[in-house]
């Protein structure tokens, strides 16, 4: 029997990827989103590498390509009965080739949060706007899945930034702790350097509530910032590529850079630069996903992996571009910008990022072949892109 795969948040950056590789390997595929990435994009007025086609247009494209079903869901998941339609069997499709409900998922990822530190801080608008959403969707899904589907193994995308930068090593979730002769395990302590951040922190709480009262399944995969364009399956055809922003609200740091070293921008390296944090290929968060749904997490169980490949500094990355960028003929530079945001430039950081490796995950490292293939296909839309978009400084 295959099995049925539900991908909340399905047309960001992550999840309309993941939902074409699990449709390739056979799996029943549904995805939900309200398109809250491109309203907002559009409404603050930031450019995207290249247009993308909405979701049931891409839906259609890949079934055309491949004679495969993604089933299409349009709405916003803050309301609690579009969720439980999920489950209960009355939920109608927007676009699906067999209009029939294909039942309860056995795997729900969930992508479906606002996942930008800076929009979260634009002001307390975007604030209220980011913990609405992102608090809101994980109670629904928790609560649709304790009242039908309990026995669902529920992968949440958690981020790094939930554990801020300690002067300790960083485990992978869990940290005993002794106080004064006795021993307990508990969640590593976290320390959010932003609300985006510091809203993921509450969604794992949020979980781990439910994991303890309800015997829910659930992985946490605490991500680095993820880099990357395509992916096995947007090799079939350019139209089926992932939304790409170089913007500040949306774009990750080495996106950025390499938008910027194609149209002759100078890095826009915060502040002193030795920010460190763990970074993973696009194609490492689908293989992430993948092996932690082959291995669930167990009936009351919240499972925790530090989803990260290696870790740079932000000077460390911006030489990487440098290096490249110039090899092609691209007079790449430095800019040391006052650092809009509140965070250490210089710090310990030692993380632990062992588990997907031991499950199976075979990492792709930041190579200059994986950056030559980047700047290949960005300068394809060199045209497109709007320098106005690149800085505008959203202070925290
Ligand atoms: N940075 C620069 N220059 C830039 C952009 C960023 O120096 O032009 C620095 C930032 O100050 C930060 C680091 O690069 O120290 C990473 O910034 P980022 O914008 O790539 O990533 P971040 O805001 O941390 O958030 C991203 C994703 C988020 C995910 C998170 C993982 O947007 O969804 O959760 O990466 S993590 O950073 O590990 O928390």
């Amino acid at each position: 029997m295959k099995k049925h795969i539900l991908i909340l948040g399905g047309d960001g950056y992550l999840g309309w990827p993941t939902a074409m590789y699990f449709s390739n390997r056979d799996y029943k595929v549904t995805v939900v989103d309200n398109y809250f990435r491109r309203n907002a994009c559009t409404e603050l007025d930031v450019g995207m590498l290249y247009p993308v086609p909405t979701l049931i247009q891409r839906a259609k494209i890949w079934y055309d390509l491949t004679g495969k079903e993604i089933k299409v869901v349009i709405g916003d998941l803050t309301d609690p009965e579009l969720m439980r339609a999920l489950f209960d069997g009355t939920i109608v499709y927007n676009w699906a080739v067999n209009p029939e409900f294909t039942g309860v998922p056995e795997t729900v990822i969930h992508y479906a949060e606002q996942p930008s530190a800076p929009y979260s801080l634009i002001n307390y608008k975007y604030a209220n706007i980011t913990i609405k959403n992102n608090l809101l969707v994980t109670n629904n899904l928790m609560f649709a899945v304790r009242d039908y589907s309990s026995d669902t193994h529920i992968i949440k995308l958690g981020t790094m930034g939930e554990y801020g930068t300690p002067n300790i090593d960083i485990e992978e979730g869990w940290i005993e702790i002794e106080h004064k002769g006795r021993k307990d395990r508990f969640l590593f302590p976290r320390q959010a350097s932003s609300l985006y951040h510091t809203t993921k922190i509450m969604d794992t709480d949020l979980l781990w509530f439910g994991v303890r009262m309800w015997n829910l399944r659930v992985t946490d995969l605490m991500q680095g910032p993820v880099y990357g364009i395509e992916t096995e399956e947007s090799k079939l055809d350019p139209r089926l590529r992932t939304l790409f922003n170089y913007d500040e609200i949306f774009g990750t740091i080495l996106n950025r850079f390499i938008v910027q070293a194609v149209v002759d921008y100078p890095l826009t390296v915060y502040g002193k630069g030795g920010q460190t944090r763990g970074y993973l290929n696009i194609n490492d968060t689908l293989q992430c996903v993948h092996m932690s749904e082959i291995t669930p997490a167990q009936p009351g169980e919240l499972r925790i992996f530090n989803q990260i490949m290696e870790t740079f500094s932000v000077n460390e990355l911006a030489e990487k571009v440098c290096n490249v960028g110039r090899s092609l003929g691209y007079n790449v530079r430095v800019n040391h910008i006052d650092n809009p945001r509140k965070e250490a430039e210089d710090h310990y950081y030692n993380p632990t990022y062992q588990g997907l490796i031991e499950i199976g995950v075979k990492p792709h490292y930041l190579t200059k072949k994986v950056l030559l293939e980047m700047f290949q296909i960005v300068e394809q839309y060199k045209e497109n892109v709007r320098t106005d978009v690149i800085f505008r400084g959203i202070k925290w």
